[in-house]
C-alpha cells in the first residue's frame, strides 16, 4: 500500500542546481577575493559530489592543485559555505526559481488524498524552506510532516542514510513509501534503503543511469504538457498523478 510520496529537492522539486547553486557559490568566491569559477560544464563534473561543502573540498584537491590550502581550510569551507547559502537563499527570495512542471500538481493532489509527505536531501535545510516558501507559499510544514536535509546525518548521498532518517521518523518501513528522484547519487541512495524510486531527469542527469527505478521521465507532466517517457512504462498517461505512482509501487 502507498502511504507515503519521499522527495529529493534539488532537481526533482525545482531546478535549483545550474542557475541557484551554481550562482551563489561563484558570488561567494568573488566576493572572498577567489579565483573560483564554476561554469556549467564544470559544475556538472563537482554535482558528482553532494553537499556544498564537501564540493567545495572536492574542488580543490581535484581541479586547483595550485591553491595552497590555509591551516584553517576547514574553518574557510565553512565560512564560504554559510556565506553561499545567504545568496542561496536570497536569490530565491527574488523568485529565482520556480517548481519543475507538475510538482504542485501532485503535491496538491497528495495532499487532497491524506498521503504523507516527506523530503530527503542533501541540500542545507534553510534552503529547503527558502524554495517551499517562496514556491508553495504558507509553512513548509503544512505539506511536508519530516523535512530530512543536510548535515543530519553523517554520510550524506548516495548513502542511503538520509532516507533511513526519513523513514524513521515517520515510523515507516520502505515498502510504504515511493522516493521521487533527478540523479544517479539520489537514485542510490533510495534504493540503498530499498525504496521504490521514480526519477525525473533535468539537464544535468539526462544521461545517468538509474538502474532499479520504476520509470524515467523528463518530468512529472501537466494536462496538456504531457511528460516525455524515457525509461519504464506509464499505460497511456500524460502526466503523474496518484493513480499512476500506486500503479508503479504496486507494480515494481
Ligand atoms: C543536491 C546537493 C546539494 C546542493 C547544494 O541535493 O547535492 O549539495 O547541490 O546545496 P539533493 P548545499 O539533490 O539531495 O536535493 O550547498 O546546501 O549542500
Ligand atoms: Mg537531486
Amino acid at each position: 500500500m502507498l502511504n507515503a510520496l519521499i522527495f529529493d529537492v534539488d532537481g526533482t522539486l525545482a531546478d535549483t542546481e545550474r542557475d541557484g547553486h551554481r550562482v551563489a557559490f561563484n558570488a561567494v568566491f568573488r566576493e572572498m577575493g577567489l579565483d573560483w569559477d564554476w561554469d556549467v560544464a564544470l559544475y556538472g563534473k563537482l554535482l558528482a559530489v553532494t553537499g556544498g561543502k564537501e564540493r567545495i573540498r572536492y574542488y580543490v584537491d581535484s581541479f586547483r592543485p595550485d591553491f595552497a590550502k590555509p591551516r584553517d581550510f576547514d574553518d574557510l569551507v565553512v565560512a564560504l559555505h554559510k556565506a553561499k547559502t545567504r545568496h542561496y537563499v536570497d536569490l530565491l527570495g527574488r523568485g529565482g526559481i520556480p517548481l519543475r512542471s507538475g510538482v504542485k500538481r501532485l503535491l496538491s493532489e497528495a495532499r487532497e488524498a491524506g498521503m504523507r509527505l516527506a523530503i530527503a536531501t542533501t541540500t542545507t535545510p534553510e534552503n529547503v524552506t527558502a524554495l517551499l516558501g517562496n514556491t508553495l507559499g504558507g509553512d513548509p510544514a503544512e505539506w511536508f510532516e519530516v523535512i530530512a536535509a543536510g548535515d543530519i546525518v553523517p554520510a550524506k548521498k548516495p548513502a542511503p542514510d538520509i532516507y533511513f532518517w526519513a523513514l524513521e521518523k515517520m515510523g515507516l518501513t520502505a515498502t510504504d513509501c515511493l522516493a521521487l528522484e533527478d540523479s544517479e547519487n539520489g537514485v542510490l541512495a533510495s534504493t540503498g534503503a530499498k525504496l521504490k524510486t521514480l526519477v525525473t531527469v533535468n539537464d544535468y542527469t539526462l544521461n545517468h543511469h538509474f538502474p532499479g527505478v520504476v520509470a524515467v521521465l523528463s518530468d512529472l507532466g501537466e494536462p496538456g504538457q504531457p511528460f516525455r517517457l524515457i525509461g519504464g512504462e506509464a499505460p497511456g498517461q500524460e502526466c503523474v498523478d496518484l493513480d499512476l505512482l500506486r500503479h508503479w509501487h504496486a507494480a515494481a
